[in-house]
């Protein structure tokens, strides 16, 4: 595992940077960045978004006892494409995906190739996996796409607030890695080199922002892990209509839990990405540091939104699908899920 914490070449950080999508994690990135940048644009999806952020006085962050209100400039997606058109004039170094995976479809993945110029890279922030293959599909060179897996916590509050609820890590490396089954040209400490340098600009942007940014490559293990996290306790709180730490509140609940636990690791195992055993612990742990919170998942069913079900269950039993897997325990959390969406 390659690791990268720092002392970075100030004059290295990104100039022009974008950042789409202004939800929690959005807003907190825009937020932060906004100081360290000579250009950055927030991409929101809806133009009644973009109005009220740059037209009604900015950002609000509350980050611990910090009260912040930062400046940025906007533009929607909806509309007769004027983000695309103002994004190709900016030719920013950096775009960071930080929409939710529901929301990269076929439209939003080809207004980011269209948005792309020849140096822009594309920072990836979703939970689970089988957005890269949409990027991908969409014509975006795979050397461009770099994964973040991140514990950074954030709420969203109306659509100019947002809290930064916890500090975290944030990991990156090559959303698509060459290190298996690569040609030398892309597996070589000269491969590895330049990815890391072509990152550096990124990294140290969000380390003078206060971001605490860990170089990750291979980074799937990582996104795997929060995969598996996710597929366990999202969908059951969601279900059960229960906080985090109420799961470990139930032997039923926990028995359930192990059983997707299992079917997951086999799966990933399948897939190339041995997990420990030990991620089952890390698990409970985050139970326990998030016990009064409602999972994304739950926040999504109580407000009547599409959920990531598709992107995180759904991912994996269209993984166990191409190794002839069966997953039964996951599956039927699948079904139960879908029958509530479609309540
Ligand atoms: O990431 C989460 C989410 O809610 O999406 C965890 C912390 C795993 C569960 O709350």
């Amino acid at each position: 595992m390659e690791s990268y914490k720092g002392h970075v070449d100030t004059d290295q950080k990104v100039q022009r940077a974008a950042i789409i999508g202004a939800g929690a994690l959005g807003r907190l990135l825009a937020a932060r960045l906004q100081p360290f940048c000579a250009q950055l644009l927030l991409v929101t999806r809806t133009k009644e978004q973009a109005d009220a952020i740059s037209g009604g006085g900015g950002i609000q962050l509350v980050d611990g006892t910090e009260h912040i209100l930062a400046d940025a400039r906007t533009a929607a997606l909806e509309g007769p494409g004027e983000a695309v058109r103002l994004l190709q004039e900016m030719e920013p170094e950096w775009i960071v995906l930080a929409v939710k995976q529901q929301h990269i479809n076929g439209a939003l993945a080809e207004s980011v190739q269209r948005a792309m110029g020849v140096s822009t890279r594309l920072l990836l922030l979703q939970n689970g996996i089988g957005h890269v293959e949409r990027l991908l599909a969409a014509g975006i060179d795979p050397d461009r796409m770099y994964a973040a897996v991140t514990t950074e916590g954030a709420k969203a509050e109306d659509t100019r607030r947002v809290i930064h609820t916890g500090r975290g890590l944030t990991r990156i490396g090559p959303a698509v890695s060459k290190e298996s089954g690569g040609s030398e040209l892309h597996s070589g400490p000269l491969y590895r080199e330049t990815v890391i340098r072509e990152a550096q600009g990124l990294i140290g942007l969000l380390s003078s922002a206060g971001f605490t940014i860990q170089w990750t490559n291979p980074i799937a293990p990582y996104v795997w892990s929060k995969l598996v996290m996710n597929a366990l306790i999202n969908p059951l709180t969601a279900i059960l209509r229960i906080r985090n730490g109420e799961l470990l509140e139930s032997p039923h609940a926990l028995d359930l839990m192990r059983r997707l636990f299992n079917e997951a690791l086999r799966i990933a195992g399948a897939e190339g990405v041995p997990l420990s055993p030990g991620l089952w612990e890390e698990v409970l742990q985050v139970c326990v540091r998030t016990a009064a919170n409602s999972s994304s998942m739950l926040q999504d069913v109580l407000a009547g939104r599409p959920t990531e079900l598709d992107w995180i269950t759904g991912a994996l039993l269209r993984a166990a699908e191409k190794y002839g897997m069966d997953a039964p325990s996951h599956r039927a959390v699948y079904l139960l899920m879908k029958a509530i969406e479609g309540e």
